[in-house]
């Protein structure tokens, strides 16, 4: 049985979930509207990525034998100032992200629910990834600079990125 401070920390946390998807969602149609398509493409595999996390805490939440309690989803920005910009925007939001999973992570050691333990380890994981991948551009960003060719290319690149839908259960 889930306590209900946990409870109340794994709806909050898919309520972050899916403010991630929003922020994203934002970046994405704010890049293709500045002619940069395939950084709107990563953008939106970004949304769906974070879609996927939300219904992961949807999904544990209601199998432990609870229900979700729906809450607000803050507005997120709508102008950015650059790619660059949208990156940084992105890697500090991941790294907040990091510090949420970590501290719900506390709070299931602390309550010794393993079982929410073991979930959250992918997040965990996941997150190492997450922080990675942005840093990654953000060094492509600043090593590009006002080079425009540049520029394009690497969006070139991002637009390569592919959604990959979580494997469902076999029937
Ligand atoms: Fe971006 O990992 Fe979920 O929020």
């Amino acid at each position: 049985m889930l306590s209900k401070r946990l409870i109340a920390a794994l709806n909050k946390q898919l309520n972050n979930e899916l403010y991630s998807a929003y922020l994203y969602l934002s970046m994405s149609s704010y890049a293709g509207s500045i002619g940069l398509k395939g950084s709107a493409n990563w953008f939106m595999v970004q949304y769906q990525e974070e879609m996927v996390h939300a219904m992961k805490f949807f999904s544990f939440i209601n199998s432990r034998g609870e229900h979700v309690e729906l809450a607000a989803v803050a507005a997120p920005p709508t102008e950015f100032p650059s790619l660059l910009g949208m990156l940084e925007q992105t890697l500090a939001h991941e790294q907040f992200i990091t510090s949420s999973i970590n501290e719900l992570t506390d709070l299931a050691l602390s309550e010794k629910d393993h079982a929410t333990n073991i979930f959250l380890q992918w997040f965990v994981t996941e997150q190492i990834e997450e922080e990675e991948n942005d840093r990654d551009i953000i060094g492509k960003l600043k090593l590009i600079g006002d080079n425009g060719q540049g520029l394009l290319m690497l969006d070139a690149e991002m637009a390569a990125r592919v959604f990959v839908p979580p494997p469902t259960a076999a029937p």
